[in-house]
């Protein structure tokens, strides 16, 4: 019988034998799962935006916003509210369900807090989720945030706790928990999840899925990215890791963490079509929509109508989908 309600004692041991076990077991498993938890046949559709881009203080070897880096990429102030308004807008009239605005801070500054609020305050009103990721938050920001009507807080362990400091030097660990804690001390659903393709072992990705485990409640949100090798960055030369790899990881995303959103994320725009269905046919109930992530691209709309239309899939809002699961007829029964 496998287990379908939220588990917070899981061992890495048991964590590593779903992660290397046959891949039909696997997936037969997390599709168990979701179909205990999720309706069929539906995806949710999150959009990403950048309000505030590139010369970030901290030394993430991924990211093409650190100002360590010589990576190109412009850096630009806090967008104008109206701009994000449009934007908001235009994600809502494209089919997204949840807006997610990005600041390259290292942590969030008291003089920006009220124009964030007012961005919060604003997409919320055009009838959207809100979420934002805005680095590290002091004691009483987050409950400002809250206050404003925000629904998650992204902030990602990104890899186990082992092979953190290869990828970040300039903070740890246990920053990004204290900031998870003061998120969900003031209320906030959690956004926390990693990458792949850092160079880390298999055993770091079953690493951080542990860790994430041991948050209690779970992240609601449990983000997947593919590593978007950025030019001038320390990994900007790491090879792809396999699409495979991304769906065991999302499979046992999606057995872990049950009644958790599981979105495939980062590095869709290098998939195949094929490669994509494998990661959403692994238990992915969420993606990313839009042309552009943060600052690098997703696929367009009409790439993405395809995907959808070649798995018989439809989009579907967080309420819909959060009423739980709804079985689609099979052609033979039940
Ligand atoms: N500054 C905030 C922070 O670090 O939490 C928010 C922005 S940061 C861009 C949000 C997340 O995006 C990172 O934690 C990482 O998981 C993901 N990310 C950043 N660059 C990426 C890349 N090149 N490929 C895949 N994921 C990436
Ligand atoms: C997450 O886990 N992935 C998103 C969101 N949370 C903020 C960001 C992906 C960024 C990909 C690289 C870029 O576009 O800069
Ligand atoms: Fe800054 Fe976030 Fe990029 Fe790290 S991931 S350099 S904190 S924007």
């Amino acid at each position: 019988m496998i287990q379908t309600q939220p588990r917070h004692d899981w061992t890495r041991d048991e964590i590593e034998a779903l992660y290397e076990g046959p891949l039909d077991t696997l997936i037969g498993q997390a599709l168990d799962v979701k179909r205990q938890n999720w309706p069929d046949g539906k995806v949710q559709k999150s959009q990403l935006l950048s309000i505030k881009t590139g010369g970030c203080a901290e030394d993430c070897g991924y990211c093409s916003q650190s100002a360590h880096f010589d990576t190109g990429l412009d850096a630009s102030k806090l967008m104008p509210l109206g701009e994000v308004v449009e934007a908001a807008r235009r994600a809502r009239e494209n089919g997204a369900d949840r807006f997610c605005m990005g600041a390259a801070w290292r942590s969030l500054k008291d003089r920006d807090l009220p124009k964030v609020a007012a961005m919060i305050e604003a997409v919320k009103a055009e009838g959207l989720e809100t979420c934002v990721t805005l680095g590290m938050l002091e004691a009483g920001q987050a409950e400002a945030l809250a206050e404003a009507g925000l629904d998650y807080y992204n902030h990602n362990l990104d890899t186990s706790p082992e092979y953190y400091g290869t990828v970040v030097s300039t903070r740890t660990y246990d920053d990004r928990l204290e900031t998870l804690g003061r998120a969900r001390g003031a209320g906030l659903k959690l956004c926390c999840g990693g990458i792949l393709g850092m160079g880390e072992s298999r055993a770091d990705r079953i690493g951080l899925i542990h860790e994430l485990s041991k948050l209690a409640p779970h992240p609601e949100s449990v983000p997947i990215n593919m590593l978007v090798p950025i030019p001038g960055t320390p990994l900007g030369d790491s090879p792809a890791v396999g699409v495979l790899e991304m769906a065991r990881a999302i499979a046992v995303c999606r057995i872990v963490f049950p009644k958790s959103w599981v979105r495939l994320s980062a590095g869709r725009e290098s998939m195949t079509e094929e490669g994509q269905a494998m990661c959403l046919l692994a238990g992915a109930n969420s993606i990313f929509v839009g042309d552009r992530l943060l600052t690098t691209d997703n696929p367009d709309a009409d790439e993405d109508s395809a995907l959808m239309s070649a798995m018989g899939l439809e989009a579907a809002g967080h309420a819909e989908m959060e009423e739980g699961p709804r079985r689609l007829t099979t052609l033979i029964g039940n």
